[in-house]
C-alpha cells in the first residue's frame, strides 16, 4: 500500500514556493537533483520579475547540480544565496558579479550547519525519489547528498518521483544522520562496505505536500577524451602509490581511494586500475565516475562507497541493467558520512584532488582564478585532504597555452594549507612533501613539478632571500599574477625589477 500524496504538476509545485524562502534540493553533482520543479520555479521567477515583483530564493543542495537547477535559476536571476558548491557557468557569473551570495563550505559540514540552524530556517525540501514506500520512506535516486537532513529540517517536502530511476534502487542507499552534540557518538564505519543506516529516508508523511511525476535522465556531462597530460599525471600517481606499497608504507591489501571530479581524476583511476603492482582496491569517495564502473566490471575495484553515481547515460544504463550485480558492490551515503573526517582518518583514505594552483611551499588553491573569480568551490576536497592517510593534489603544470604556471610563489587564494597537503603531481613528476622543510619543498616542487619554462624564474624567486624558515618575499609573491593581469602572460617575470 502506498501513501496517497497529492499529485501535481511542476508549475503547481513551484507556485507554493514564495519569494525569500530557502529551499534544500536533493542532488550531489547533477546526479539525483530534481529537474522539473526547479525549472518551473525559474519560469515563475521570470514571470514575477516581468510583473515587477521580486522573486529570489536561497538554494541549498548537496554539491553542484545540473542546468535545470543551478543553470535555470541563475539564468532567471532567482537565487539570492547559494551553498555549498556549484559548477555552472551561468551561476558562476552571477556569483562573481555579486548578484548571488555564495558561501563555499566543506561538504561534510553543510548538513550539520542546516541542523544547527546556522543557515536560517529551511522552508522546503525538493527531493528526487524513485519510490515512496508504504512505510513512509523516500527511496532516493542516484545520490544521497544532504537530502536526509533537508527532509528532517524542512517545513514542507515536495517530491519529484522520477520514473527514469528504477524503484529497485531500494537497498543501494545507506541513510544515517549523526546525533547532534552533546549526544553524538562515533560513526560505526570500520570498512568502506559497512552498512550503518536505513535504505530509505524516513519522513513525516504529513510534510509531503505534493508529488510531481517525471521521467528524466540525470544531466551529467560526459568526459573529455584523455590527453597526454592527464594520462601522464595518472601514470605518475599510480607509480607513486605502487612505490609506496613496495616501501611498506601502504599495506599489501592497499587502502581505500577518494578521487575528485573531472578528467584528471578519471585518468588517475584508470591508471591505478591498469597498474600491475596495485591490487584490486576499494573506494571511499564522494563522487563515483564512469571509470570506476569499468574498473568494477574488471574486478579491479571491489567495492565503492560514494555519495553519488555521477555517470554518463551509457554507464548509468549499464548499472541499471545489471543492478543485481552492482548492488553488493555499491553503497550511496549522505555527504556527512562519505566525507566525515572521523571516517576518512580511520579508514586511511588516499585522497586525490585537483588544484588550480599550488605554491612552492605546498599551499593549494582549488577554487579561485587569480585570487578573485570563483571557479566551483572547495567541495569535499578539504574534508578528505585534511584527514587523509596520504593527500595528493594533481594539476597540469600550466594553463591557458603555457601562459600561466600553476606553480607559483604564493597561491592567490588558500583552500588547503601546507600542513594538509602531502604530495603534488603534475605531468612532469611528483613532489613528495612529507617530512620536508619549506625550503626543501620549494626545490622539490620546482624541479619535479613546475613546467621547465618557469623553473629558472621560480628558482630566482627563492634566491632573493637567504634567511627565514620560509623563503617568501612579500612584495614579489604575486608578481607572476600581477604580470598576467597586465599582459595576459606570466612568463619572463623579472624579480630584480620588483625587488629593486
Ligand atoms: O579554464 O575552462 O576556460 O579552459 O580553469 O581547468 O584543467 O579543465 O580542470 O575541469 O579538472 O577543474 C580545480 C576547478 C579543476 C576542479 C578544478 C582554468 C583552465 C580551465 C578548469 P577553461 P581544467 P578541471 C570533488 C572534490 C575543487 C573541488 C574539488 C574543482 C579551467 O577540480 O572545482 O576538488 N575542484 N572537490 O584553463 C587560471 C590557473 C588555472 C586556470 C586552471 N592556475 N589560473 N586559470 N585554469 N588552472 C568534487 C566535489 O566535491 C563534488
Amino acid at each position: 500500500m502506498r501513501f496517497q500524496f497529492p499529485a501535481m504538476t511542476a508549475a503547481e509545485a513551484a507556485e507554493m514556493i514564495q519569494h525569500d524562502q530557502t529551499v534544500g534540493f536533493s542532488g550531489f553533482t547533477p546526479a539525483g537533483a530534481p529537474k522539473a520543479i526547479p525549472l518551473a520555479i525559474a519560469q515563475r521567477a521570470k514571470a514575477e520579475h516581468e510583473a515587477g515583483r521580486d522573486f529570489r530564493i536561497g538554494v541549498l543542495t548537496g554539491a553542484s547540480t545540473g542546468p535545470s537547477l543551478d543553470g535555470a535559476l541563475a539564468e532567471a536571476r532567482a537565487i539570492s544565496f547559494r551553498t555549498p558548491y556549484q559548477s555552472n557557468a551561468e551561476l558562476r557569473a552571477r556569483i562573481n558579479e555579486r548578484q548571488t551570495r555564495f558561501f563555499d563550505m566543506h561538504l561534510s559540514l553543510m548538513p550539520q550547519a542546516v541542523r544547527y540552524g546556522f543557515l536560517g530556517p529551511l522552508h522546503w525540501a525538493v527531493i528526487e525519489a524513485c519510490d515512496l514506500t508504504s512505510g513512509g520512506g523516500v527511496v532516493l535516486t542516484s545520490s544521497v547528498g544532504a537530502a536526509p537532513t533537508f527532509c528532517s529540517k524542512a517545513e514542507k517536502i515536495l517530491i519529484e518521483l522520477n520514473r527514469y530511476h528504477p524503484p529497485t534502487l531500494l537497498g543501494i542507499h545507506d541513510i544515517y544522520e549523526p546525533a547532534d552534540p552533546p549526544h553524538r557518538r562515533e560513526i560505526p564505519i570500520y570498512h568502506p562496505s559497512d552498512r550503518i543506516g536505513s535504505p530509505v529516508v524516513k519522513v513525516d508523511p504529513s510534510k509531503i505536500v505534493g508529488v510531481v511525476e517525471t521521467n528524466l535522465a540525470d544531466e551529467t556531462r560526459g568526459f573529455d577524451q584523455p590527453t597526454p597530460v592527464t594520462e601522464k599525471i595518472g601514470a605518475l600517481v599510480a607509480d607513486f602509490l605502487a612505490a609506496e606499497m613496495a616501501a611498506g608504507r601502504i599495506p599489501p591489501q592497499f587502502l581505500p581511494i577518494q578521487s575528485g571530479v573531472g578528467n584528471i581524476a578519471n585518468a588517475v583511476l584508470g591508471a591505478l586500475g591498469r597498474h600491475p603492482a596495485i591490487p584490486p582496491f576499494q573506494m571511499y569517495t564522494e563522487v563515483l565516475q564512469d571509470s570506476v564502473i569499468q574498473l568494477m566490471k574488471q574486478e579491479r575495484v571491489t567495492f565503492a562507497s560514494s555519495c553519488s553515481l555521477t555517470l554518463s547515460r551509457e554507464a548509468m544504463g549499464e548499472v541499471y541493467s545489471n543492478l543485481e550485480w552492482f548492488r553488493p558492490r555499491i553503497l550511496l551515503r549522505p555527504q556527512e558520512i562519505t566525507n566525515h573526517p572521523e571516517v576518512v582518518r580511520r579508514l586511511g583514505i588516499i585522497s586525490i584532488n585537483t588544484a588550480i594552483e599550488v605554491d612552492l611551499f605546498g599551499n593549494v588553491n582549488s577554487t579561485h582564478i587569480m585570487g578573485r573569480q570563483i571557479m566551483n568551490g572547495i567541495g569535499g576536497s578539504g574534508d578528505f585532504t585534511r584527514n587523509a592517510y596520504i593527500s595528493i593534489f594533481t594539476c597540469p603544470s600550466t594553463a591557458k597555452g603555457n601562459k600561466i604556471s600553476t606553480i607559483v610563489p604564493l597561491v592567490s587564494h588558500v583552500d588547503h594549507s601546507e600542513h594538509s597537503v602531502q604530495v603534488i603531481a603534475t605531468e612532469w613528476g611528483i613532489a613528495d612533501l612529507r617530512g620536508r622543510s619549506p625550503y626543501e619543498r620549494a626545490f622539490l616542487i620546482i624541479n619535479n613539478c613546475a613546467h621547465p619554462e618557469f623553473r629558472d624564474t621560480l628558482r630566482e624567486y627563492l634566491e632573493m632571500v637567504e634567511t627565514g624558515h620560509t623563503p617568501q618575499t612579500l612584495c614579489a609573491a604575486f608578481q607572476m599574477h600581477e604580470q598576467f593581469h597586465r599582459t595576459g602572460d606570466m612568463r619572463g617575470v623579472k624579480w630584480a625589477e620588483v625587488a629593486g
